[in-house]
């Protein structure tokens, strides 16, 4: 019964109690898309996600402490009772019995009282203590509650406006970019398929270029282990100045890729925990419909430096491991959804949402490890608890630093292109 366990436990209930009467009705399984994303604050599926996760404990931790409290009250009304009856026993001693028999009689019962006696300070000690630590523990939420209200003042509506989103629109980052828009940020796009806008962060180069992000990863930040529903409605933070960790949403992935009747790029860019940076490029790049599980479907490979992992990969297993583990025409899996090509279950062993096969060769929603070297013994007892893979540039167990996955229109890639880009076709990737 740590104090500052049970003052936590405290603290997160009421944060619980708070943020439940905010999101009522919400949970990990219906998250609504337009509440919230794009903002600092966190979305309500984060804060639904982060309470779920506490919740037990802190329920588990209140139980015991009202267990050990009614223990221990218990303990010393008992001990109350039988000091009651022993001086009770002693006076009637007393009444009935001659003076010797009496005197040694009620010694004994008075050094049993005594005994008793001791017994109650020492428990009324224990109380005394718990009283304290309850008073102390009272304060501390008292604080919390304080402090979860002004949480609560700064990440409702005027966090909204703090955040500053750019007053150009478009179908995509590239036409906002046509439309005038030069610096990069955060803007409201409406791919042709889709019935309402949403928020994207657009990196707008000095040629002109405005590429979509889709997917950032960049410290660990934010848990990609997800279900169907959170990758299809897009999870993490999106930021003004690049700084936040996210998925787009499967459902927004297609709609931006199916409309234009230009080939889309997918630019995939790496980071190593070293800082080298590579890239790859796939063109005719598409996330087919929900009703597809959206799949995943490109042309071919477009050029780049860090190779082409969706192709898949010989790792010297199996003559068929680079069959099984390309990308393309794979649905997207996550481990409420098993959509893959293995007996098991890919991304239920990796924690986390992908296009899988069986499994993979490039995985960049993959578990965040720190240092970026893992053993065998982290990714788990089947060897799938997976870092964030490409293996044609680093191999097994070698988890990236950063990953950028962003849109362009084919017809932009090279157009007033950056030198590093030109200088690098036709060098396909190590391995
Ligand atoms: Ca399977």
């Amino acid at each position: 019964m740590a104090s500052s366990l049970l003052a936590t436990a405290g603290g997160l209930l009421l944060l619980f109690s708070f943020s439940s009467a905010q999101t009522r009705g919400d949970s990990l399984a219906s998250c609504n898309p337009n509440d919230g994303f794009g903002r600092y604050c966190p979305t309500t599926c984060g804060v639904a996600d982060y309470m779920l996760n506490y919740m037990p404990v802190v329920t588990d931790d209140l139980d015991q402490m009202q267990k050990d409290l009614e223990r221990i009250a218990n303990l010393t009304q008992g001990t109350e009772e039988t000091v009651v009856y022993m001086k009770d026993a002693a006076t009637a001693a007393q009444k009935s019995s001659g003076p010797d028999q009496y005197f040694r009689r009620s010694s004994s019962m008075l050094e049993d009282v005594l005994r008793f006696e001791k017994t109650i300070i020492t428990q009324e000690q224990q109380m005394f203590e718990l009283q304290n630590l309850i008073s102390s523990n009272e304060r501390r939420m008292a604080d919390l509650k304080q402090l979860s209200i002004q949480l609560q003042q700064t990440c409702s509506e005027p966090c909204k406006d703090e955040v500053e989103v750019q007053t150009i629109t478009g179908t995509d980052c590239q036409d906002v970019a046509n439309k005038g828009a030069t610096t990069s940020g955060l803007y409201y796009v409406k791919p042709l398929k889709a019935t309402e806008q949403f928020l994207v962060y657009c990196e707008i180069d000095s040629f002109g270029r405005g590429f979509t992000v889709i997917q950032r990863r960049r410290d660990g930040s934010v848990d990609f282990h997800k279900d169907w529903t959170q990758y299809k409605e897009g999870f993490g933070y999106l930021s003004p100045d690049d700084t936040t960790e996210y998925w787009l949403g499967n459902e927004k992935i297609h709609l931006l890729t199916t409309g234009p009747t230009i080939p889309t790029v997918l630019r995939i860019e790496l980071v190593d925990w070293e800082g080298n940076k590579r890239y790859a490029d796939y063109t005719m790049f598409r996330v087919g419909s929900e009703m597809d599980m959206y799949r995943l479907t490109y042309g071919y490979y477009f050029g780049g430096d860090a190779g082409d992992a969706f192709d898949g990969f010989d790792f010297g297993d199996d003559p068929s491991d680079k069959f099984y583990t390309s990308h393309n025409g794979m649905q997207f899996s996550t481990f409420d959804r098993d959509n893959d090509k293995y007996d098991g279950n890919c991304a239920q062993q990796d924690g986390s949402g992908w296009w899988m096969n069986r499994c993979h060769a490039a995985h960049l929603n993959g578990k965040y490890y720190q240092g970026g070297r893992y053993t065998e013994k982290d990714a788990g007892e089947h060897g799938y608890d997976n870092g964030i893979i490409w293996v044609t540039w680093h191999t097994r167990w070698y988890s990236l630093k950063e990953t950028t996955m962003k849109l362009i229109p084919l017809s932009r890639i090279t157009a007033g292109g950056q030198q590093s880009d030109l200088k690098q076709f036709g060098g396909l990737g190590d391995s």
